[in-house]
């Protein structure tokens, strides 16, 4: 059996760029029998940045349902709300303990947001990555899905893993990244040069799962492009019409390349009304499935058991971190 762990994080509206970079990847790997998979909503790591407390519950359980209505399958896939199992915090602090600040000040998401930051830069940020490696090495984990953004952060929790064991014996599974090549990086609709991120302030810069759907399709219509008039990838020339050429292959799987030969004498209007409609399509799919999950209650009851399981797991090896370390009477 091969263990999978991955999250993301209920920071905004979840957009098409984090299904097509994160949970579509989760739907191949449901499909092997030998993976096991977990999937937590990372709401401790979503505070490290101011959040609204009501948009913030409603994003969790907007994120879940999501999650099910994308076609995640609870047989194969466990989920569980971060903050539901306090051994995360309780490992991230030990972690923490074991992170140099010349480390996590290197850190380039850190540096990244940093700038970004204008409203003060919390500790809780230069700390998020000793949480994700207990996020991880929690659970043993074999294999951790990640974006080439993200590489940096497994390779410190790799580093934790084997510092920890080194220093305490062995204790923690020391997980393998997997970069998956064929991932597609999405970008802003509207800064086509910048991830498409759904904290992005600017509404039209994302399309976002729940988006109404006439106004998901403006978004797609009103996206940056540049005034050549082909269609074709160019990533360092045109990066709008690239990025909508990425979209499109991504949520339809016809490569790129025979997407520019049926647009070849195409226009930008018709292309981006193909490329609407398909949105479109994409969108009701979902938001149908969704809407019935999030009123139902079959979503408390997966959230419940994924909890249940994940806290029985990870609970185990908090007490005997616990123990190695020396904390405690036991
Ligand atoms: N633009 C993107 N293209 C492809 N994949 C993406 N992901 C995020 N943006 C893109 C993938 O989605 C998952 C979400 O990870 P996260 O919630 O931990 O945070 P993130 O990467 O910082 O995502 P966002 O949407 O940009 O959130 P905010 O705005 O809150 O920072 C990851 O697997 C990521 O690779």
């Amino acid at each position: 059996m091969t263990r999978i762990i991955t999250g993301i994080q209920p920071s905004g509206n979840i957009t098409i760029a984090n299904y097509l970079g994160a949970i579509k990847q989760i739907l191949e790997l449901q499909k092997d029998e030998q993976n096991e998979i977990l999937i937590f909503i990372a709401d401790l790591h979503a505070i490290t940045v101011n959040q609204d407390r009501i948009a913030l519950k409603k994003h969790i359980r907007e994120l879940a349902a999501l999650y099910l209505a994308c076609g995640i399958k609870t047989d194969k896939c466990h989920m569980f709300i971060q903050s539901e199992v306090p051994c995360h915090n309780q490992l991230g602090w030990i972690m923490e303990c074991n992170s140099y600040i010349g480390e996590l000040e290197r850190m380039t998401q850190f540096k990244d947001k940093k700038q970004k930051q204008t409203d003060g830069i919390t500790a809780g940020l230069l700390t998020y990555p000793p949480l994700m490696a207990a996020d991880i090495l929690l659970y043993d984990a074999d294999v951790v899905p990640v974006g080439e953004d993200q590489t940096q952060h497994l390779e410190m929790t790799r580093n934790l893993a084997n510092r920890f064991n080194n220093k305490y014996g062995e204790t923690f599974k020391v997980p393998e990244a997997l970069v998956n090549k064929n991932t597609a990086k999405i970008y802003s609709l509207v800064e086509p040069t910048l991830k498409m991120s759904k904290s992005d302030p600017n509404p039209k810069a994302y399309i976002a799962l729940l988006d109404d759907i006439n106004v998901a399709k403006k978004k797609i219509k009103s996206a940056i492009t540049d005034s050549e008039g082909s269609i074709r990838y160019d990533k360092e020339n045109k990066p709008g019409v690239s990025n909508l050429l990425t979209i499109y292959s991504a949520l339809t799987n016809i490569s790129i390349k025979d997407l520019e030969e049926k647009y070849k004498n195409s226009n930008y209007q018709q292309f981006k009304e193909d490329l609407a409609n398909i949105v479109e399509e994409f969108l009701t799919n979902i938001q149908n499935k969704f809407n019935y999950y999030i009123k139902s209650n079959e979503l408390d009851l997966i959230l419940n058991s994924g909890r249940d399981l994940a806290y029985h797991l990870a609970s185990r090896k908090i007490q005997k971190v616990y123990k190695k370390v020396g904390l405690g009477r036991n």
